[in-house]
């Protein structure tokens, strides 16, 4: 019924590693690591050990040398180098033109970023159909194992062949409902397995996705839904998490009431748990009492029995929209992030088997939410391109104990783990004996994403989790960079807590002096750029290119400005020191807020910290800090003194905090990010003008704040 696209020197995906032989390669660094030496990249003469024939890409890569040589190579031939990137995926036309980029906004062609632009592929080709075209046997393979939130609640796998079918149907119904190659469609989902199947199947037909996290309001959803002007969405009557029933079809019609929305003629709906037995009594609640508009509103499981099990997937040129992605600037309306087809499934699918050094057969599991770019990069694209069986979690790390994730780790044998920051502190809060009592002898890789990574929860992820086998993974990257950036390579070379290492391949880091604009040659700190483009970058902002040239391109002419600060070393590991807006100048002093949260995050008695500055008539600024204790821990005024001692004995004697509060909650995004921009209106005080708190997780945590913060008093 389909013709196979053409085959290109594919890679082969039968090599099988053993683990065995990853933890050898391992071994030796991993008891060197506690040094904590800043020399740790040592020089071995190069080209000995490296085996790579230049021909194709390796499968893995072994050592620090054998990323030098292919960095290098990637970076002086860019062109060859991700030619043999794109060799990994399946095209109907592979590229003649590989790289076509130009970050110089005053020149007259502007901003441009064009990847392997006369290729033409499909996304979902790639994820699913030819792993069975190329093994028959794949069809059988798990591609998804779904842990509801409730740990006891039938659970159901799927394999690829089966996924193949639903995304086949899927996407049939969504051509059925006019969906068309270039439209905009809206998923509003919890994380679960039909979310797979919506991207995969808007992916199918060409239709550009937008998901919107399962967790924000009417407004923000009528928001994006405008932006995009997207016509359709897909969503589910309802989603669990932390044992509780959250409306997600009720949202959404909240949302089609408002003006914004007039435009969405279809409402796709979903049966969270189509013909499980179970179903908690509020959840049956809320689908019972469920609005429901003839003509606008379909269940999907009804359609699906319309619809049949052939469907072509959609021959995409490489620079077709693959999706769209809203992230919040510090400013203004979020910003539709888009990403492409080509570029972005090469990057990401070469990042993910690199970085993680997935082998098959390797169980993975990424606890982020599709609705965040680490939930599209590393929960579908990534892994499903590489022909990965993938855990999709529904719940919270927390619920129904804090040793939800390890206990999942044993249950399903996972390999490769992929988490937050924010997770590992909420975690490591309580006492070990949550993590020690589960085995864990299944992990290979830990990885971490999200924010900057304090060297406690660092040890405490490589230790008590890990057990030391494990190398943790702290990369670094952004939405708008599609996938990892600043990274370590599983197995390649040695850590150092908290620091992110080296650049992926094709990445040119350089750092800018903040205030005279210079270029700064390492070892030093700065305010972080990329030179030169890279397949997996975004190519614009929807519908607002002149924005996205503002924001990234015109602080310093001809770079991407990625708004992180960063601290190359002498051994050229790149330790991401946050966000620059979160710089303080104290006195004449710049002083890093993730410095001093290091610090105090040092101390036994903290689970994790935020430092925010506020003008100061005398110092410039002080510095305040919100310091949420761990459990059972009481708030004194000793402790207070500790932790001001702790800052100044670690930073030096010019950093004092001006302010400690004590607070057990912070205000996060629903990435668990901390929002420090509430945090310092809340000290300035500006408390009337709080901007959009819509997007955190609980809204109450910022009256708590405000109520016992000295400085609104
Ligand atoms: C993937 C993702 C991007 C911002 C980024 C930076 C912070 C992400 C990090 C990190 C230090 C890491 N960030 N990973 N900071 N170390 N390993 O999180 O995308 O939601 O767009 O956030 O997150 O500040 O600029 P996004």
């Amino acid at each position: 019924l389909t013709s196979p696209p053409l085959q290109i020197n594919r890679t082969s995906h039968h090599e099988i590693h053993t683990s065995a032989a990853s933890s050898a390669i391992w071994a030796s660094p991993l008891n060197n690591y506690q040094r904590k030496s800043v020399n740790t990249i040592r020089s071995r003469s190069l080209s000995t050990e490296t085996t790579w024939n230049e021909s194709s890409l390796p499968e893995k890569i072994k050592s620090l040398d054998e990323y030098k040589v292919l960095y290098d190579f990637s970076i002086k031939d860019p062109n060859r180098f991700w030619k043999m990137a794109a060799e990994r995926l399946d095209w109907y036309r592979f590229p003649t033109k590989i790289k076509n980029t130009e970050f110089d906004y005053r020149c007259e062609r502007g901003v441009d970023i064009k990847w392997y632009e006369d290729g033409i592929l499909n996304a979902c080709y790639n994820c699913v159909d030819r792993h069975i075209e190329h093994d028959h046997s794949t069809a059988q393979q798990v591609a998804l194992i779904f842990e509801p939130d409730t740990p006891t609640e039938s659970r159901h796998h799927v394999t690829y062949g089966e996924l193949l079918r639903d995304v086949k149907k899927f996407a049939n119904v969504l051509k059925k409902h006019g969906v068309k190659k270039g439209d905009r469609v809206t998923v509003y989902m919890p994380m679960v397995v039909e979310t797979c199947i919506a991207l995969l199947a808007c992916a199918r037909i060409g239709a550009i996705h937008s998901v919107v996290f399962g967790g924000f309001s009417a407004n923000n959803v009528a928001e994006r839904v405008s932006d995009c002007d997207s016509k359709i969405i897909i969503t589910s009557d309802f989603g669990v998490r932390g044992g509780k029933c959250s409306p997600l079809k009720a949202k959404i019609d909240q949302a089609l009431k408002m003006k914004q929305c007039s435009a969405v003629n279809t409402v796709l709906v979903f049966q969270r748990n189509h013909g499980m037995p179970e179903m908690k009594d509020d959840c049956a609640d809320l689908r019972s009492s469920l609005e429901w508009k003839d003509g606008r509103d379909f269940w999907v499981h009804e359609e699906m029995e319309k619809v049949n099990e052939i469907c072509e997937p959609e021959r995409m040129n490489a620079e077709d929209p693959l999706f769209i992605l809203y992230t919040s600037g510090s400013t203004g309306k979020p910003k539709g992030i888009v990403h492409t087809t080509g570029g972005y499934l090469t990057y990401t699918n070469l990042t993910f088997k690199y970085v993680f050094d997935y082998n098959p057969g390797d169980v993975y599991m990424c606890t982020a939410d599709v609705g965040w770019i680490t939930g599209h990069s590393y929960a579908i694209y990534g892994p499903m391109s590489n022909r990965a069986t993938t855990v999709i979690f529904e719940g919270v790390p927390t619920y129904p104990d804090v040793s939800r994730y390890w206990n999942i780790i044993d249950k399903h044998q996972v390999n490769i783990f992929y988490t937050a920051p924010t997770a590992i502190r909420s975690l490591m809060a309580h006492d070990d004996k949550y993590v020690t009592h589960t085995s864990r002898q299944s992990l290979k890789v830990l990885g971490s994403v999200g924010e900057p990574i304090n060297p406690e929860a660092w040890e405490w992820y490589h230790t008590v989790v890990g057990e030391k086998r494990c190398p943790i993974i702290d990369s670094w990257w952004q939405t708008e960079t599609g996938g990892m950036m600043i990274t370590p390579i599983a197995h390649a070379w040695e850590l150092e807590p908290g620091v992110a290492t080296l650049p992926f391949f094709g990445v040119q880091t350089k750092l800018f002096d903040k205030a005279t604009k210079k270029p700064l040659n390492p070892p030093n700190s700065g305010e972080l750029c990329i030179s030169d483009s890279w397949p997996g970058q975004a190519r614009t902002l929807y519908g607002a290119h002149e924005r996205f040239v503002d924001v990234y391109f015109k602080q310093y002419p001809n770079y991407y400005f990625t708004g992180d600060g960063c601290e190359i070393k002498e051994n050229g590991y790149h330790h991401i020191t946050g966000r620059v807006d979160d710089v303080l100048v104290i006195s004449g002093h710049n002083i890093g807020t993730a410095e001093v949260e290091a610090a105090l995050d040092h101390h036994d008695h903290v689970s994790e910290s935020a430092v925010v500055g506020y003008p100061d008539p005398k110092k410039n600024q002080g510095m305040y800090c919100f310091v949420t204790l761990k459990d059972d821990v009481e708030e004194t005024e000793e402790l207070r003194k500790q932790l001001i001692k702790l800052v100044r004995d670690m930073i030096g004697a010019h950093v004092t905090p001006d302010f400690i509060h004590f607070a057990p909650n912070l205000p996060k995004t629903r990435s668990g990010k901390i929002m420090r921009r509430i945090l310092r209106k809340i000290v300035e005080p500006d408390i009337s003008n709080l901007g959009d708190t819509s997007t955190l997780t609980d809204p109450s945590v910022v009256d708590d704040l405000i109520k016992k913060c000295p400085r609104t008093k």
